[in-house]
C-alpha cells in the first residue's frame, strides 16, 4: 500500500493543476478537505466539487470538462477503466473487485486490508497525504474525524488498525486526543437528557427515545440537569455523578436481559481535537462528523470544507444553523419513517419512505431506525426512497451479529441492483443502491436470494 501511495504522491507533486472529487457525507468531506490542504501545500491550484454517486454521467462530464489531473477521494474504485488523456487518482475504501484495471488506484481492499473498519476514505487519502509531505501528520485529525463519521469505531469500540496509526500520528503532533469514556453521540453538546434518549448503542430501553423518561431517571439519581440556568451536558459531571449514571444504565441493561458484552459496549474511546475548543461542536470527533453531514448532504459542501481548512468564522457559524436544520429535518424523518409500515419478509425487513425522506438522509435515517426498539436486530433493514432524479434509491444497514453469521451487504446489493440495471456497494454492515423506479420487489427478491446463499456458506 505504502508503494502504491509514494506512486501516486509522484504523480501529484508532478501535476499543475489537480481537480478533485469526493463524496458528500463527513468521510468524504475531510477525504476531499485533507486532498485539497495537500495540494494547497504543495503551491498548486486545486478545484474540488462533491457529489452523490460517482455515475457514466458524472465521469462523461469530467472528461469533457478536460481536466489533467482528478484526485477521486472516498469513491472512485468502482470506475472500469482509465479514461485516455485524463489522469486519475482514486483513494478510496469502499468494497472492489481485485482486478482494477485503474493505475493510481489505492484501496485497502486491493491488499487485503478491511476497509470498513481499519482505514476510511479520508484515512486512505491522509496516507498519500503524508507520503507527499510528513509535515501534512496535522491532518491525521481529519482523517480520525472521517474514520468516526464512517463508525469506523464501532466494532471494537474504538480505532483499530490503520486508523490507529492515524489517531497516534495525531497524538503526537498533539491535534488528537484520545479518552476513554461513555460512547454516546453529544457528550459535550446534548442537555442530559436528550443525551440519553438519543442512545443507540446500545440501545436503552424504556430511555431510548423517551424525554420525559430521561428526565426521570436523572432525578431518581439525584443529578442536577442544569447549573446557573443552562443545561448541564455529560462532560460537565463531576466523576462521581458519571459512575452513578453508568452503574444505573449497566443495572438497567442487565436487569432487562442485555449481555455483559453490550453492557460493556457504553464504554469505549473517544476522540477529541486538542485543538478546538471544549463544549464545541468540533472538540469530538463524531460530533465534528456531524457538524460535517449536515453541511454536504444539504447542497453546502463548501461550508463544510471551509471548516475543515480551518475558517471558524462565518463558515463555522453557517455550519451551526445548517446542524440545526438536519437535526429538525432527522427527528420529522424518524418519526415519518416509523409511521410507514415496517415490512418483514425471510430474510430482510423494510420501509419505502416515496417522497417523504431526502435522499441523502435516507442511511443515517435507517441507521436510527435500525435501533428502534420494534425492528428486528436479527434480520437487514432496507429504507427506500425516490430520488430527484426519478430513481430510487436504497439503504440497507444490519448489526454486528448478523455480519457474524456471514451476511455482507455491499455483495448482495451489488449484485441484486446490477440485475435491475442499477448501482450498488458499499461496507458488509451498511451498504446502499441506485435503482430504477418500479423495480423494488424484483430487487428485494435478488437481495433476499443473495442473502440465503451467504447464511447457508
Ligand atoms: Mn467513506
Amino acid at each position: 500500500m505504502l508503494k502504491r501511495a509514494q506512486e501516486i504522491a509522484a504523480v501529484l507533486k508532478k501535476a499543475d493543476e489537480v481537480h478533485i472529487v469526493t463524496h458528500i457525507d463527513a468521510d468524504g468531506i475531510t477525504a476531499g478537505a485533507i486532498a485539497q490542504a495537500t495540494i494547497q501545500r504543495l503551491g498548486k491550484t486545486s478545484s474540488i466539487e462533491c457529489v452523490k454517486q460517482l455515475d457514466e454521467m458524472v465521469l462523461k462530464r469530467l472528461k469533457k470538462e478536460g481536466h489533467e489531473l482528478v484526485w477521486f477521494t472516498d469513491l472512485g474504485s468502482s470506475i472500469a477503466d482509465d479514461i485516455p488523456k485524463m489522469t486519475m487518482i482514486v483513494t478510496d475504501h469502499h468494497m472492489c473487485s481485485k482486478e482494477s484495471h485503474l493505475r493510481y488506484h489505492l484501496n485497502p481492499h486491493l491488499f487485503g486490508i478491511d476497509g470498513s473498519f481499519e482505514i476510511s476514505g479520508a484515512g486512505v487519502t491522509y496516507l498519500v497525504s503524508k507520503t507527499i509531505d510528513p509535515v501534512n501528520v496535522d491532518l491525521s485529525a481529519l482523517a480520525v474525524v472521517g474514520a468516526c463519521g464512517d463508525l469506523q469505531d464501532r466494532r471494537h469500540c474504538k480505532l483499530v488498525g490503520m486508523n490507529k496509526t492515524f489517531l497516534e500520528d495525531g497524538i503526537t503532533a498533539h491535534v488528537l486526543e484520545c479518552r476513554k469514556d461513555i460512547r454516546f453521540f453529544g457528550r459535550e453538546t446534548r442537555a442530559l437528557p436528550r443525551f440519553l434518549q438519543y442512545a443507540n448503542d446500545p440501545i436503552l430501553p424504556g430511555l431510548s427515545g423517551r424525554e420525559e423518561a430521561c428526565v426521570s431517571f436523572f432525578e431518581d439519581l439525584k443529578i442536577r440537569l442544569d447549573h446557573k440556568e443552562s443545561a448541564r451536558r455529560w462532560i460537565d459531571l463531576s466523576y462521581d455523578e458519571r459512575k452513578t449514571i453508568l452503574s444505573a444504565l449497566a443495572r438497567l441493561l442487565l436487569t432487562k436481559g442485555f449481555s455483559a458484552a453490550l453492557v460493556e459496549r457504553m464504554i469505549g474511546e473517544v476522540y477529541l481535537l486538542a485543538r478546538e475548543e471544549p463544549g464545541s461542536e468540533l472538540h469530538d470527533a463524531k460530533e465534528y462528523a456531524t457538524l460535517l453531514n449536515s453541511t454536504a448532504r444539504y447542497g453546502k459542501h463548501e461550508v463544510g470544507l471551509a471548516v475543515c481548512l480551518g475558517d471558524r468564522g462565518k463558515s463555522l457559524d453557517d455550519a451551526r444553523i445548517l446542524l440545526q436544520g438536519h437535526r429538525q429535518n432527522l427527528v420529522e424523518s424518524l418519526q415519518f419513517a416509523r409511521d410507514e409500515t415496517l415490512q418483514k419478509r425471510t430474510y430482510v425487513q423494510f420501509f419505502h419512505a416515496g417522497e417523504g425522506i431526502r435522499d441523502t438522509i435516507i442511511g443515517i435515517v435507517t441507521n436510527m431506525m435500525l435501533h428502534d426498539e420494534n425492528v428486528d436486530k436479527n434480520m437487514p433493514l432496507l429504507g427506500f426512497v425516490h430520488t430527484e432524479n426519478g430513481d430510487v434509491k436504497v439503504s440497507a444497514r444490519t448489526t454486528q451479529q448478523v455480519i457474524e453469521r456471514g451476511v455482507d451487504l455491499s455483495a448482495a446489493l451489488r449484485h441484486a441492483a446490477a440485475a435491475v440495471q442499477g448501482v450498488g456497494g458499499g461496507h458488509d454492515i451498511a451498504a446502499g443502491a441506485t435503482i430504477p423506479k418500479g423495480k423494488e420487489e424484483e430487487f428485494l427478491v435478488l437481495v433476499e436470494q443473495k442473502i440465503r446463499t451467504q447464511l447457508s456458506l
